[in-house]
């Protein structure tokens, strides 16, 4: 794979598939500058990360995303469809699972998105589980985030990072969060209310086990989402997608943008603010890092 590294340290790597697959269109050139001036606010260097003409980039120019924002179809890109994509020369969008994949490689370390994927619900009768789960399990990066979506079934995804594994550590929280909410019914794995003492500690662990771990970071209070609206909403949306065909990876981008649809920009956003702050985290922990 041909890899373009443009990362400069200390630096946090952001995702491209919730540009170009997670917010409209018109929206997705705003909030990458907001989230790199985030990343910028909290003391390190952002470093977007995809494939373009199916060369690995960490570090997109504004020139690269706008190549992949105009392009009709962009694939998203997971651990299992990447290598391919690059052999065929393609573009594509990185998830958490392939973005982490990257960051890896390049010697990122921190990596700021919204909510990783999970186990989806009604997995007894319709497996669909995400691989951001096992990439937390295979690459050494923190992965700064809001926990994991509303969409998903929270407990069987805090059992899969369990069973993965993953430490999941709670940024000034006791509960797992569940993305436009602040609170779950799940425990995180441990609380840590001071950011340097994160950073002491991912900077030996990573270390020591190679292994990802999440840093969950509730959405602020004041964007956070009323639970019985979104429940509303997010099961017309999934009605939607069942109704319209919809599987696999096409699954979670449909939900989402059905969403912001549904609440009237509501869960837009929510969602842009809980990536903002994460960003804004992300940036203190790398350059606390160093
Ligand atoms: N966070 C957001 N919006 C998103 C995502 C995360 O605020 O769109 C993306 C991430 O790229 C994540 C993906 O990896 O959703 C999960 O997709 P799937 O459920 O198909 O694994
Ligand atoms: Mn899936």
């Amino acid at each position: 794979m041909q890899i373009v590294r443009r990362s400069v340290a200390p630096a946090v790597a952001l995702e491209t598939t919730l540009l170009v697959h997670g917010v409209p269109r018109s929206e997705a050139r705003a909030l990458s500058q907001r989230l790199e001036k985030a990343v910028r606010d909290g003391g390190a260097n952002p470093a977007l990360i995809g494939l373009v003409d199916g060369v690995a980039t960490i570090g997109m120019t504004s020139q690269e995303l706008d190549l992949l924002l105009d392009a009709p179809d962009v694939p998203k890109a997971n651990t299992a469809n990447l290598g391919v994509l690059a052999h065929r020369k393609s573009h594509a969008a990185t998830t958490v699972s392939t973005t982490m994949e990257l960051a890896a490689l390049a010697g990122i370390r921190v990596f700021a998105t919204g909510g990783i994927g999970g186990v989806h619900k009604g997995y007894d009768t319709h497996f669909d589980v995400s691989a951001d789960l096992t990439a937390l399990a295979r690459f050494p990066v923190a992965v700064v985030c809001s926990g994991a979506k509303s969409i998903l079934d929270i407990s069987a995804t805090r059992e899969a990072l369990e069973t993965l594994g993953v430490t999941v550590i709670g940024y000034q929280t006791d509960c797992f969060p569940m993305f436009y909410c602040r609170e779950s019914s799940e425990p995180v794995d441990v609380r840590f209310d001071d950011p340097e003492d994160i950073t002491r500690f991912i900077s030996h662990e990573l270390a020591r086990t190679g292994r990802g771990i999440m840093i969950a970071n509730p959405i602020p209070a004041d964007d956070e989402l009323d639970a019985r609206a979104l429940n509303k909403w997010t099961t017309k949306a999934f009605a939607e997608a069942q109704k319209a065909g919809i599987s696999g990876r096409g699954v979670t981008p449909f939900v989402l943008g059905r969403l912001h649809e549904l609440s009237e920009g509501t869960t837009l956003r929510a969602n842009i603010a809980l990536i903002e702050n994460n960003a804004r985290l992300a940036g203190a922990l790398a350059a606390a890092l160093q």
